[in-house]
């Protein structure tokens, strides 16, 4: 096994995490910018399939008319170039000063109306680009206080924001679906639309749920103390699985963006074996950064360890599909008949008659120890 990406694994990175220079709150940047260029050139290196951006990683937020058409010129030829694609893009509504309210929930008008002007434009660009999914990532879209904000209000902007913006597109003709990224905190005090199950619900709410799915994070639910893949399924289960942000995170820290499986490893396993395993078929991509400590060199250690673990794992995952014993016991685990009991007035009466052995029940041995076990001799390479 090379473990060597292929166009096919659909791995991406964002302009933002493999071009990050490593500021960070208590310091200054420790890597030279790169030019979108050179990045797309270097993700070609180690074999990625694909490139996504904010508007303004590509296009500074200053930038004339003619200085846009240059850049997304020298882009599209570095592109070209390589064979790399655009799958995703996205709007930055963070950083500038004029977003520190917030973008679509920000109290002032005049903010959330510069919000939308700036994120149709980013959904040209991103579109001119040929991104073929659009995520929304509201990282401003929150509180320190809630005396600042009323959160009905807040969702109630959100909706309004979504539903011009869905309109628009489908104006456009454009071939896009939205994906909304939830995160509970960091950089606001709160976020709103604090994890999948947030999003989920507000998506049923849109004039057009259809067109909105969603874009979960590995680290986004585990700072808000969760289980990722039981986000992932939910969202999978409601076909709204549009995207999936990929890296690493111990619980508890603060934003850390590490190496995809550099922590958790086995949670990593069952994410990677579910994803493959239901066909998810869009793009694995990586918002994670290289730790602070490396040069571009690193920078590339770190992309090719995000996609070589990857493959490792969805190898395992087939190894553990194959493992007799490992099979054996889910065949013991997952015994008698499954199928739901189907509801007729005869079948309720049937089975408020039934007699069970609750205690038979309540005695039997699962096996859960051994069969964790060995999920954990496989992953160590001993099985
Ligand atoms: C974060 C987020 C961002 C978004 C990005 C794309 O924690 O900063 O994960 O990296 O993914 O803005 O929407
Ligand atoms: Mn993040
Ligand atoms: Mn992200």
């Amino acid at each position: 096994m090379s473990y060597t990406p292929t166009p096919a694994d659909k791995f991406t990175f964002g302009l933002w995490t493999v071009g990050n220079m490593g500021r960070d709150p208590f310091g200054e940047p420790v890597r030279q910018s790169r030019s979108a260029a050179e990045i797309v050139h270097a993700l070609a290196e180690v074999g990625a399939y694909g490139v996504n951006f904010h508007d303004n990683d590509l296009v500074p937020i200053d930038a004339t008319a003619a200085e846009r058409d240059q850049i997304v010129k020298e882009f599209k030829q570095a592109l070209a170039d390589t064979g790399l694609v655009v799958p995703m893009a996205t709007t930055n509504l963070f950083t500038d000063p004029a977003f520190k309210d917030g973008a679509f929930t920000a109290n002032d008008p005049a903010v959330r109306a510069y919000a939308l002007h700036k994120t149709m434009r980013a959904i040209d660009l991103g579109v001119e680009c040929g991104a073929k999914v659009y995520v929304f990532w509201g990282g401003r879209e929150g509180v320190e206080t809630d005396a600042a904000k009323d959160p009905l209000e807040a969702i109630k902007r959100f909706r309004e924001a979504l539903n011009f913006l869905c309109a628009y597109a489908k104006d456009q003709g454009y071939d896009l679906k939205f994906a909304l990224e939830p995160k509970p905190n960091e950089p606001r005090g709160d976020i709103y639309l604090a994890t999948v199950g947030h999003a989920l619900a507000l998506i049923a709410t849109l004039d057009d749920p259809s067109m909105v799915g969603v874009n979960p994070e590995v680290a986004h639910e585990q700072m808000a103390g969760l289980n990722f893949l039981h986000g992932v399924a939910q969202a999978w289960d409601a076909g709204k699985l549009f995207h999936i942000d990929l890296n690493d995170q111990a619980f508890g820290r603060y934003d850390q963006d590490f190496r995809f499986g550099a922590v958790n490893l086995k949670s990593a396993f069952f994410l990677v074996k579910f994803l493959e395993e239901v066909g998810y078929a869009g793009s694995r991509h990586f918002d994670a950064h290289a730790y602070r400590t490396e040069g571009y060199e690193g920078v590339q250690d770190f992309a090719r360890g995000c996609m070589r673990t990857y493959l490792i794992l969805k190898e395992k995952a087939r190894q553990w599909a194959a493992d007799g014993e490992i099979q054996a016991l889910l065949a013991e685990i997952n015994g008698g008949d499954q199928s739901a009991p189907v509801y007729s007035r005869a079948a309720a009466a049937e089975l408020k008659g039934r007699a069970f052995d609750r205690r038979a029940l309540g005695a039997r041995n699962l096996g859960y120890e051994r069969l964790d076990q060995l999920t954990v001799d496989l992953l160590l390479g001993v099985r």
